[in-house]
């Protein structure tokens, strides 16, 4: 028996470290289920992609026919997913939870790792590692055992110190570069990773890496001195073949215990997940990414040829009489808590200040795309209505129903009044076509896609958004059980 003699701090982020990590690889997946497909390019064309999970494919051309990229979710098994079966917002909210916790737990560790002597058995110190663990690979190829380490042999050392020092971070770098309020803050801090496709197939990558290292740190950790292993890693002592059986169970148990519960309960009670995990995870969105300045970076030349579409065009007969009259008769109404309600024809609207701007979307399924937006800003709008100072919140109305709801969804007041938010009649310098909301659709730069709303009806100032549809601040919300926020 070897004691190794880890300190209680270093076993017990290990224990909730390994919680944390099952839990974001399987919301990970769930994740990657909205859009089962990973690139190499911004431009996310479909057809182009370098691994797909999914056999559907769709035209790249939306006068063939239209569709929607929601068509492109595919439902993963629970076995695979947190919680499977198209819960992408179940998926999120559990995803930034357990990064939360995975962050804290991880920064203690580093933390305590360094302020003790507990960094010198972790971090090798000389390049001879590399031969030492080359030569150990070869003992284990030949299906001996290395003599143990103290505390680890140097291949262990090795896999141990990647995980921890590269892998652990790598993860957090390509995750934060999918965030579109990082992008749009940090314009440059994607292309480190040459842009958000890129950083998606990485984070996935990383993710089989993961994935790679349990499987055999496990496999190794019961193949190589099982009870050994158990006593140090567990009781800080050795122990009996028993109890250590005892141990592996009882650990087993628990993490599968936490993951039948999750995604139990997100499958059956996803309102109070979302409302539950929201209001640990919102407090923090809100202070990293709440008063963030989105900056235009894009050129003309980096316009995505094919701009995937969500959302089918309305159906009614009142937006189809609008559409075959070229929109002549629609007009834009502005109400709610203003001292001046407003009714705004498209010419009226065209008349006024504009806005242009080339930004990279972001849809909360997983793809990007590159677009011109012409438009009247938001800020406009309102000194021309000049809300009451009860109004806290922009309620943006659309013609579309789908879900048996309108669409709909809700930004605060300092979102609206940013000078990237813009009411857009313009694509590409086009009048913007109907898969992508003529006559009007909402661009709020340092959000996910689905805030902004397209076929807009009407806009209502508001001073709290708990009675409109089901209270929970847009139909994506309501619906699909989406953040509030949409900032990553
Ligand atoms: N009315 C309405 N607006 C909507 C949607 C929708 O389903 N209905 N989908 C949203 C989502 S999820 C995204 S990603 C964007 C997509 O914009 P695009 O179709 O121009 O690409 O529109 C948003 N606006
Ligand atoms: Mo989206």
């Amino acid at each position: 028996m070897v004691a190794l003699d880890f300190p209680f701090w270093v076993r017990f982020a290990h224990f909730i470290n390994l919680i944390f990590i099952t839990l974001l690889i399987r919301s990970g997946i769930e994740i990657l289920s909205a859009l089962p497909k990973l690139y190499w390019h911004d431009h996310a064309t479909p057809g182009r992609e370098w691994i797909k999970f999914t056999k559907k494919v769709f035209p790249s051309d939306l006068k063939k026919r239209v569709w929607i990229s929601l068509e492109e979710e595919e439902s993963f098994s629970s076995w695979i997913a947190l919680p499977g079966h198209k819960n992408l917002g179940m998926g999120r909210h559990w995803h930034f939870f357990s990064i939360l916790f995975w962050i804290i737990n991880g920064a203690a560790y580093y933390i305590l790792l360094f302020t003790s002597n507990e960094w010198a058995r972790l971090v090798p110190t000389s390049l001879d590692i590399f031969p030492q663990a080359f030569h150990t690979a070869m003992i284990y190829a030949s299906f001996h055992f290395p003599p143990a380490g103290n505390p680890y042999n140097p291949l262990q050392l090795l896999s141990y110190f990647g995980v921890v020092f590269l892998l652990g971070p790598f993860m957090i770098a390509t995750g934060a570069a999918m965030s579109p309020a990082i992008g749009a803050r940090f314009p440059k801090y994607p292309k480190i990773f040459r842009g958000r496709q890129v950083a998606r197939s990485l984070h996935f990558l990383g993710m089989c890496a993961f994935v790679l290292f349990i499987i055999v740190h496990l496999a190794m950790v019961i193949a190589e001195r099982f009870p050994d292993n158990m006593g140090n890693i567990f009781l800080g002592q050795e122990t009996s073949l028993g109890i250590a059986i005892g141990i592996f169970a009882l650990f087993v148990l628990v993490v599968v215990a936490v993951h039948v519960w999750a995604t139990g309960i997100s499958l059956r009670r996803p309102r109070a997940v979302q409302n539950k995990l929201g209001a640990i995870i919102d407090p923090v969105r809100r202070t990293l990414f709440g008063s963030i300045v989105p900056r235009p970076f894009f050129s003309k030349s980096d316009v995505t040829p094919f701009f995937r579409a969500n959302g089918y065009p309305p159906e009614t007969q009142e937006y189809n009489e609008l559409l075959e009259s070229d929109f002549i008769n629609w007009k834009l109404k502005v109400h709610g808590l203003v001292e001046k309600p407003l009714e705004l024809s498209l010419p009226e609207l065209r008349a006024m200040k504009m806005e242009v701007q080339i930004t990279e979307h972001s849809c909360i399924q997983g793809w990007t795309a590159i677009g011109q937006w012409g438009g009247v800003p938001m800020n406009y709008v309102i000194s021309l209505c000049n809300p009451k100072s009860k109004a806290r919140y922009v309620v943006f109305y659309s013609y579309q129903y789908t879900d048996g709801a309108q669409f709909y969804e809700v930004i605060n007041m300092e979102l609206a009044k940013h000078y990237q938010t813009i009411l857009a009649y313009e694509m590409n310098g086009e009048p913007l076509p109907v898969p992508h909301g003529a006559p009007l659709r909402l661009r709020v730069e340092t959000q996910l896609g689905y805030k902004m709303v397209k076929w807009i009806k009407s806009i209502e100032f508001v001073a709290d958004y708990r009675n409109i549809g089901m209270g929970q601040g847009g139909h994506r919300e309501d619906h699909m059980y989406y953040d509030l926020g949409a900032e990553i």
